[in-house]
């Protein structure tokens, strides 16, 4: 396992570069997954600088197109689509990709060469929030490709995230970081924008089992279920409640945000079924928000379910199709899982 302290990642400046290089020595990746995750990185990079320059670049504000959710789409929204799909489409890693911002998935053109891996990305998660100068992020996972499949379509992407090879996010704040798993662990990498290098920063983090710390959107509470009430409700009750400890709440309304500071410090995230749209399992997307996020959580220690299930081991229906998510302290979620059964 991959152990260095803080101080010893500093001392050794490890940049993400060299990190995949010692990981495909080490066997724990291909050289075309290498690939796969420099050139992710790259356009990581350059979405920074896009989201960084704001108003100055012209390129707040709504694109004037829906996404496939429906939703109004943000110029950025596009433009970190567009970043993404020609960071990659030539490489020869990748068979197809699959966006939150496309309807159908991006087959690879034939004037390139196709390879075995599947890209799956939100590519800026919480667009909402960027008017406003909120963090927002980028969300990947990465599948192999079917053997044999050569008219590659949304078929193909709809395996559960236990078969994911790698995932990650990039938030974009005060520091733009790179958190990325290669199912060995998770590493945060942080940009550093004097030479463009990502370093690694916190080795092999772990998210503590308890928290006193819950993030949801507490206007739906007239929609969650019971299970979700309860456990909110001993949550504020603090001290003098169930729980015996007071709690706090926190919620960005980035997904990326709430969940790099659950893996810092601990915490549970929810954004649960509930009752507002019968026709909507839940808000997030299991693709490319819940299973990559989920991959993530377990590698660090966490947990992560829909409250009656583990997220990863959903067979998904369809390539947007949206789930319950309760994900962090592992002691948390699965009181939370309790609470459901019960
Ligand atoms: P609400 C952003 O739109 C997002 O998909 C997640 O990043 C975030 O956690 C959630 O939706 C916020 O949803 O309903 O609070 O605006």
């Amino acid at each position: 396992m991959f152990r260095l302290t803080a101080t010893e990642c500093k001392m050794r400046k490890i940049t993400l570069s060299r990190y995949l290089i010692e990981q495909q020595h080490q066997g724990t990746i291909s050289g075309d997954l290498r690939l796969l995750i420099t050139l992710v990185s790259r356009a990581v990079h350059a979405i920074s600088v896009a989201v960084g320059k704001g108003a100055l670049a012209g390129v707040l504000g709504e694109a004037g197109s829906d996404n496939v959710q429906g939703e109004a789409q943000k110029k950025l929204d596009v433009i970190a689509n567009e970043i993404l799909l020609e960071a990659n489409e030539w490489g020869g890693h990748l068979a197809a990709m699959a966006s939150e911002e496309m309807d159908d998935p991006h087959v690879i053109p034939n004037r390139y060469p196709r390879g075995e891996y599947l890209l799956m990305f939100d590519p800026l998660d919480g667009s909402s929030n960027i008017d406003v100068n909120i963090s927002v992020g980028t969300i990947f996972s990465v599948l192999q490709c079917p053997e044999g499949v050569v008219d590659i379509d949304e078929k193909a992407f709809l395996q559960p995230g236990t078969r994911q090879l790698a995932a990650g996010y990039a938030v974009y704040g005060a520091a733009t970081l790179l958190v990325l798993t290669l199912g060995n662990g998770v590493n945060t990498f942080t940009l550093d924008r004097e030479n463009g290098n990502f370093v690694l920063t916190q080795a092999n983090m772990r998210i503590p089992e308890d928290t006193k710390e819950f993030a949801i959107n507490a206007s739906n509470i007239r929609w969650w279920e019971a299970p979700v009430r309860r456990y909110i409700d001993e949550a504020n009750a603090g001290k003098s409640g169930p729980r015996g400890k007071d709690f706090n709440m926190r919620w960005v309304g980035s997904m990326v945000a709430d969940v790099h500071r659950i893996l810092t410090r601990g915490g549970v995230f929810l954004y649960p079924k509930d009752t507002k749209d019968s026709d909507k399992p839940g808000k997030l997307r299991l693709m490319y928000e819940a299973n990559p996020m989920a991959f993530i959580v377990e590698q660090a220690g966490g947990a992560a379910s829909t409250g009656r299930e583990r997220i990863m081991e959903i067979e998904p229906t369809a390539l947007h199709q949206r789930v319950p998510v309760i994900l962090g302290s592992r002691n948390e979620v699965e009181r939370l899982v309790a609470y459901h059964a019960s």
